[in-house]
């Protein structure tokens, strides 16, 4: 008997689908027939709204007067992905979604098609803080996502004729968004600018300037929980409308201008990933969401208090700061408490210590972002005084523990210049984390050495994780009804460590058989899915292997590239015949950022050994290149479940931990990858023999950059990458244009940061092993499985339970 524990649908099918008639009828006013497959989509999802409300009333009231402290995760990006299907299994209602919706006369593919993406995040980050909202509600552990409703998400992204990246609008309110609630009656005012004078011997701020911060809410349904949280992101809006006396001079676009620019701040996301841009703008966007974000949790936890003991704060509100992007809200609640509630400096410094906690993302130093004091000074007068005052006394603390005036210097949060965002967090907070083991071992060693000298308590790991909700029961039906099946339960849908259950069925050939039919039936999906969407012919007889995450030249997509381009070059020389060859299908998925130059050349490059692979007869049936454009969320939930081979090849010491990664291990894909970020401790848990490892490690890389890297060493002694090179130079992938990649080429040979033509040769050499492995169909879905059952611990809830005691202090809703 199979125990199923997903949530119990509270309505049946008919009952359903009257819902969504009434909607139809008394919110959108057109009947089933007049209705469009979009008109269904909306109002379906305001029918599982309808079904989530209790709920969601029920968790804020118990958060409010229990005794549970929340956690406010402050982020500027949340990647949520489509909100629909989610919402539909949460609430136990996907069943009599299919039944009712085909009722009405449409098909589910149609309505759910309906849904814009919001891509309210750049990559990783971003998507972390979906899985992490998603697991604290499905944990039932009382929580706000705090963001930005960006009118403009991550640019959508398209390929010209040349193979070049497009960056084109991302409007993604242009029709009806039925998940966000406008909450015109519980904004905020968020003021920048002007000066700070002396009133009565205290500091009072005036701003030259102020903007409206609106509440947008998005449930958050916690699956099996019966809990409901919020995601709030704010959109900023004018107070004057419209300035009317310019208007009557009918100097109509003078007249919008104070719009314009308070509207301006929450319009679009920066799509820089790993370079922050030193924007005003963008410090007016931190600022905003933090700000709204600090005086709305005082207003959820005191409700009506003129004078509120804010001494309290921390018992009622743990903030984590996702990266740098929210720092500012350290010196805006000493400025809250003081300024605004007249606490003394101590007392308010205890206080957001205790408050503040602080994830760092990145192992890139160009990454960590530093303001200039100048701009801080303009827009933020009275935070850049506090900002100085905190520097002076951690300079003070340093030196009564002793610590060195060098060492002190280096450590300067304030330099007069400028403002060091981590270093304000790491001093400003109680905790500091890495997102993997070696991540957090590395901030410790070298990124933020000093501080882990001073405060090695505050300096902890928490292992990022996926959503087994999203990642695997949505976006793989097949997969999760054989886990259920095998493991007689669903209950890993909120436990997946008991995916550990299905390792003696490794051992079981009719079992892996099985496992091996739902990924083959997956790579029919995507191959369908890829011909429609995108015009792409995929043999899914053919092994697929995958690279999906933004352009970086640490992420080494060039690696690959160039090791397809040898390969190409071995049939066409006849170096390997064809029957030698296995076939593969190589699928991309990038953005790059716009100004990225180096990254959109690589885009180029890919887009045109695609097309001359494709194209080339003398390959045809052996090796494939796609790259579908617009590599998103979605896109991911399609992909993932039909990947053979993933490609996870940073250089080693670089990627902070990666999160694809642990998608692709709990789909039944194989990795291919170096010892780097979480791929460390995925081959630990699965097995070395289940992981096909390859390239130098931090310490090979470290001992070269310090003999002096020289790729053109590599160029020269291997035959097979100069060739590769060659045919990048030469114009084989620019109609004999040898400008094109000029750029490109030059790099390679000359600078190579990230040194990929020195692990060339081992990547090229795994290539044997895992084509060996491949063409033995059961001995290679056998380790996929022994992946599937050991990847339990990368599920974003056991990411949260780690947060929760090392870090948050907090749990459950009693
Ligand atoms: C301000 C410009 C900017 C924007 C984004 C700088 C840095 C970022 C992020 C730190 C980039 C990012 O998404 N980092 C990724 O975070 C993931 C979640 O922890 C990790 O899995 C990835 O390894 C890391 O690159």
């Amino acid at each position: 008997m199979t125990e199923i524990t997903a949530p119990k649908s509270p309505v049946t099918a008919a009952e359903f689908a009257n819902e969504i008639r009434e909607q139809l009828k008394y919110t959108q006013g057109v009947t089933p027939e007049q209705a469009k497959p979009a008109d269904v989509y909306v109002a379906v999802s305001a029918a599982v709204r309808r079904h989530l409300v209790d709920s969601w009333m029920k968790t804020q009231a118990d958060m409010v007067n229990g005794n549970t402290k929340a956690v406010g995760y402050l982020s500027a990006e949340f990647l949520i992905g489509k909100q629909l299907r989610n919402a539909l299994l949460n609430a136990g209602l996907t069943e009599q979604f299919n039944e009712a919706v085909e009722s009405l006369g449409f098909s589910v593919q149609d309505v759910v098609d309906a849904e814009y993406e919001p891509g309210l995040g750049n990559g990783g980050l971003g998507r972390l803080a979906a899985c992490f909202i998603d697991s604290l509600a499905s944990l039932g552990v009382p929580a706000f996502g705090y963001g930005i409703q960006y009118r403009y998400g991550i640019f959508k992204q398209e390929f010209d004729e040349a193979g070049r990246q497009i960056e084109t609008p991302d409007y993604w309110l242009a029709n009806e968004e039925p998940w966000g609630h406008i909450d015109y009656n519980r904004d905020q005012k968020v003021s920048f600018g002007g000066e700070v004078v002396e009133e009565n011997g205290r500091k009072v701020w005036k701003p030259a300037w102020s903007v409206r911060a609106v509440p947008v809410d998005y449930m958050v349904p916690g699956y099996a929980s019966g809990r409901v949280n919020t995601l709030r992101l704010w959109a900023a809006k004018s107070y004057d409308e419209f300035d009317l006396l310019t208007f009557n001079k009918s100097e109509y676009l003078d007249a919008v201008k104070p719009q314009v620019k308070a509207e301006n701040i929450s319009k679009i996301l920066y799509p820089e990933d790993s370079t922050p841009q030193g924007k005003a703008l963008r410090l007016e966007q931190q600022y905003f969401f933090v700000s709204a974000s600090i005086h709305d949790a005082i207003r959820v936890f005191y409700p009506g208090q003129d004078k509120p003991d804010l001494t309290t704060f921390a018992d009622k509100i743990t903030f984590q700061l996702n990266d740098t992007h929210p720092v500012i809200g350290i010196p805006e609640l000493m400025r809250v408490l003081m300024d605004e509630y007249g606490y003394d400096w101590d007392t308010a410094w205890t206080i957001t210590n205790k408050t503040f906690n602080y994830t760092c993302h990145t192992l890139l130093p160009e990454a960590l972002e530093v303001w200039p004091s100048k701009l801080i000074g303009e827009l933020l007068p009275r935070h850049l005084e506090i900002i100085e005052k905190i520097n002076d006394q951690f300079e003070s603390e340093l030196k009564a523990k002793g610590v060195a005036d060098e060492t002190i210097k280096d450590m300067a949060i304030y330099t007069g210049d400028s403002v060091r965002m981590a270093y304000l967090a790491t001093y400003g907070g109680s905790h500091v984390n890495g997102v993997a083991e070696l991540h957090s071992q590395l901030l410790k060693d070298v990124t933020l050495k000093n501080f882990s000298d001073v405060y090695p308590g505050k300096f902890t790991n928490v292992t990022n994780g996926v959503t087994p909700r999203r990642f695997i029961k949505l976006a793989n039906p097949r997969l999760s009804d054989l886990i259920t099946e095998g493991l007689g339960t669903d209950r890993w849908l909120s436990d997946l460590e008991l995916l550990k259950g299905l390792e003696p069925l490794a051992a079981d050939d009719e079992f892996v058989k099985k496992f091996a039919a739902v990924k083959q039936a997956n790579k029919v999906d995507f191959a369908n899915y890829a011909k429609r969407e995108y015009g792409f012919d995929i043999d899914p007889n053919t092994m697929i292997n995958t690279m999906v995450k933004r352009l970086h030249e640490y992420k080494r997509q060039a690696l690959k590239i160039l090791a397809l381009i040898a390969r190409y070059a071995d049939i066409k020389s006849g170096r390997l015949s064809a029957d030698e060859v296995l076939p593969r299908t190589v699928v991309f998925g990038a953005k790059a950022a716009p100004g990225y130059y180096l990254a959109k050349q690589t885009i180029q490059l890919i887009n045109n050994v695609a097309r001359v692979v494709n194209n080339d007869p003398d390959v045809k049936g052996k090796l494939n290149v796609y790259f579908p454009w617009n590599y998103n969320v979605r896109l991911a939930q399609h992909l993932i479940p039909a990947t053979d081979l993933d490609e996870q090849i940073s250089q080693a010491g670089k990627e902070a931990s990666g999160t694809g990664n642990m998608k692709f291990a709990l789909n039944g894909a194989m990795t291919v990858g170096t010892l780097d970020g979480a791929n460390v401790e995925i081959r630990e848990r699965v097995g070395a023999e289940n992981f096909f490892l390859f390239g130098m490690t931090v310490d090979e890389v470290d001992a070269l950059y310090a003999a002096g890297y020289d790729p053109k060493k590599y160029y020269d002694a291997n035959p097979r990458l100069r060739a590769a090179i060659d045919m990048v130079a030469d114009g084989t992938f620019s109609n004999g244009d040898k400008s094109v990649y000029a750029d490109l080429v030059h790099d390679w040979l000359t600078k190579d940061w990230f040194m990929t033509l020195a692990d060339f040769g081992a990547y090229t050499d795994i290539q044997a092993e895992i084509e060996a492995l491949y063409v033995q169909p059961l001995e290679w879905n056998r380790k996929a499985l022994i992946n599937v059952a050991n990847s339990g611990y990368f599920s974003s809830d056991r990411s949260i339970e780690d947060y929760l005691e090392r870090i948050w202090k907090t749990g459950p809703l009693a």
